[in-house]
């Protein structure tokens, strides 16, 4: 047999279809700098063989909070994902694609806002109409690289998304088996209960970036006259 480059013979019979078929979608290959050099499929991107050669994709996480209350809206990752399982995380994370509209780095990370309006429908049932590319705020990146099991792990420049929004849900159960918002509280009372587990980026970002971003945020007079364009 031949490989494509990065492939490795890894069979994947014992996980879900439907997540097996999404490890064939192109993610963007980046250099430690976010270069764009070329597409690799999520799951060469995804394989612990390749990362630890140093394979690095770009990817985005979305934390979108409520207007009213100002509360996160946190999502549980379905008993299906290949990578992290069961785990508690931000409002979704993923990948733009190695397409014309998601590759566009101008404007603000403006395919990377593309991809978070492609995937919170698909995730998490939001209507689309009810995402404007407008309403997310790029912050910053991060390069994180984080093992799941033995076989496979992550190892992405993250842009982190931050959006207040109010939105309606309705779970696609293949990708997040439960959703709920919480307080600055309410999270560091689920992160101090170990039956919870959390993925390893959600820490990385609660732990060194999202409190003060979060303060600052209901500060602004609880939300009100709290303009995303102008940032935080
Ligand atoms: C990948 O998320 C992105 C980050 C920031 C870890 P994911 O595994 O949820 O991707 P997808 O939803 O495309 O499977
Ligand atoms: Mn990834």
């Amino acid at each position: 047999i031949t490989l494509k480059p990065f492939e490795a013979d890894v069979n994947l019979d014992t996980y879900d279809e439907e997540q097996v078929r999404l490890m064939e979608e192109r993610c963007i290959l980046v250099d430690p700098q976010d270069k764009a050099y070329g597409e690799g499929t999520k799951k060469a991107c995804h394989l612990m063989s390749n990362i630890s050669s140093g394979l690095l994709h770009r990817a985005f996480s979305v934390f979108l909070f409520r207007p009213s209350d100002g509360r996160l809206l946190l999502q549980r990752r379905a008993a299906e994902k290949i990578t992290f399982p069961d785990m508690w995380t931000n409002t979704c994370c993923s990948h733009p694609l190695s397409i014309r509209a998601e590759l566009v780095e101008e404007n603000q990370a403006e395919g990377v806002r593309a991809a978070a309006i492609r995937k919170l429908p698909h995730e998490l049932g939001i209507p689309p109409e009810q995402l404007h590319p407008d309403d997310f705020t790029f912050l910053t990146r991060i390069h994180y690289l984080a093992p799941s099991d033995g076989l496979w792990g992550e190892h992405e420049i993250d842009y982190i998304l931050f959006s207040a929004l109010d939105v309606t849900l309705d779970l696609n159960y293949n990708e997040v088996s439960d959703a709920t918002y919480v307080s600055r509280e309410e999270l560091e009372a689920m992160f101090a209960d170990p039956k919870n587990s959390f993925t390893p980026w959600f820490r990385l970002i609660a732990r060194d970036l999202l409190f003060p971003w979060w303060d600052d945020m209901l500060a602004k007079s609880r939300l009100q006259g709290w303009d995303p364009e102008k940032g935080l």
